[in-house]
């Protein structure tokens, strides 16, 4: 490192010249993350010294945590849920896996997930040892429930249903593989990381969360549609004697026991992330997410008008095409069966749309000479 330090403006003019180097946000259709609405920026400066990681120094950032749970725990219909704020949709995944692995008390544990599931889980089950049965889709990108149920055995601790799919923002069909789950005793982990902070704003919806009997954990992410600060994930647990199940004893700390991954955690951007929920209110959600999947709907029209056709029609706001190239500078991402994948986060508002479907206009009228 420099021996004498460089002086504010010259370190600045550094960062700002590195800063120009990432791609303008209004190009990036390809990203489950945006811009951090005002409030949680705002809220974030505020509590940027605050580590969750040693709650009784923080009781006020602590308890906003327990809010921030709490008002989750009401939008998914289970107000007694537990849980805490994670670093995001990987963590929450991983100590959901964890729960159920020890609540099984299984010597030899395998996991039935859909092949749709997040790479989170391919992680998780390296780290936990568990073996993983993927279970092929149906035609619209959902999970085979019949399928599940034929992988089910007597070592089976936890059954995974995804609530908007990374890749093409479809629900699995939650309330049949909740019943499979009550039936056989299992744990069963909705991954809504990406679809909890969109399912619950949407005029109609399948039920994807604890209203379900058989649904013991659900992983959402506020740093996604909950346009917070990153990183901002949770988990929530039906029962705390689950996430009791993690505890380790911390005896130098204020509070001599804690169930969470990390031990030093930022409580900047969890307030960040209540900071949204209580200014927006469930009306101020509703508005974004119904803007969120005009854009969705809008831009399907669009590129089925010059002939790119959908692959599915999206129960969230992530729309997939058939494999085409995208002028530059835009970024859209393609999905691992070959399809264009665009997300129409916040900042993918109506004007976006409609500068990318002039480009891709411009590009097919191109191709077609
Ligand atoms: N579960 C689901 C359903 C997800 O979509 C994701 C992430 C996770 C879990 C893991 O969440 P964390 O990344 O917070 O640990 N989905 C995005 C993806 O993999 C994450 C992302 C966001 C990637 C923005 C790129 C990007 O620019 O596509």
């Amino acid at each position: 490192m420099r021996k004498t330090g460089c002086s504010e403006d010259e370190l600045f003019s550094f960062l700002a010249q590195k800063k120009k180097l990432d791609l303008a946000p209004r190009y990036i259709l390809s990203s489950m993350c945006t811009f951090p609405h005002p409030v949680a920026v705002k809220a974030h400066c505020m509590f940027m010294e605050t580590n969750l990681g040693d709650p009784g120094l923080f009781r006020g950032t602590s308890s906003l945590e327990q809010l921030l749970i709490g008002r989750l725990g009401e939008l998914f219909h289970c107000s007694t849920a537990c849980g805490y704020a994670t670093s995001g949709g990987t963590e929450s995944n991983i100590q959901a896996l964890r729960i159920a692995r020890a609540m099984s008390g299984k010597e030899r544990p395998n996991i039935i997930l859909p092949e749709s599931a997040h790479f989170s889980f391919k992680k998780a089950c390296d780290i936990l040892g568990l073996e993983s049965r993927p279970v092929p889709l149906d035609p619209d990108h959902r999970v085979d429930a019949g399928k599940v149920a034929e992988a089910i055995d007597r070592n089976t601790c936890c059954i995974i249903g995804v609530a908007g799919t990374t890749e093409y923002g479809m629900v699995d069909p939650i309330s049949e593989l909740a019943g499979l789950a009550l039936d056989h005793g299992i744990f069963f982990h909705v991954d809504a990381a990406f679809g909890g902070l969109v399912l619950p704003f949407l005029p109609v919806s399948p039920p994807f969360d604890f209203s379900l009997p058989g649904v013991t954990s659900i992983a959402v992410d506020p740093h996604k549609m909950g346009m917070s600060t990153i990183p901002a994930g949770c988990l929530l647990l039906r029962n705390q004697e689950d996430l009791c199940s993690l505890s380790v004893d911390t005896p130098y700390l204020t509070v001599k026991q804690e169930f969470t991954l990390s031990g030093t955690r930022p409580g900047a951007p969890v307030v960040g992330a209540l900071a949204v929920l209580e200014y927006l209110g469930r009306e101020g959600m509703e508005a974004i997410v119904a803007g969120c999947m005009e854009s969705t709907r809008r831009l399907i029209d669009g590129m089925e008008s010059f002939g790119i056709s959908r692959e599915v029609t999206p129960d969230v706001n992530v729309a997939t095409f058939q494999p085409v190239s995208v002028p530059p500078p835009w970024q859209v991402s393609y999905t691992r069966n070959g399809h264009l994948r665009i997300i129409c986060m916040p900042h993918v508002h109506a004007g976006i749309i409609e500068s990318f479907l002039e480009a891709i206009g411009e590009q097919y009228a191109e191709t077609a000479d």
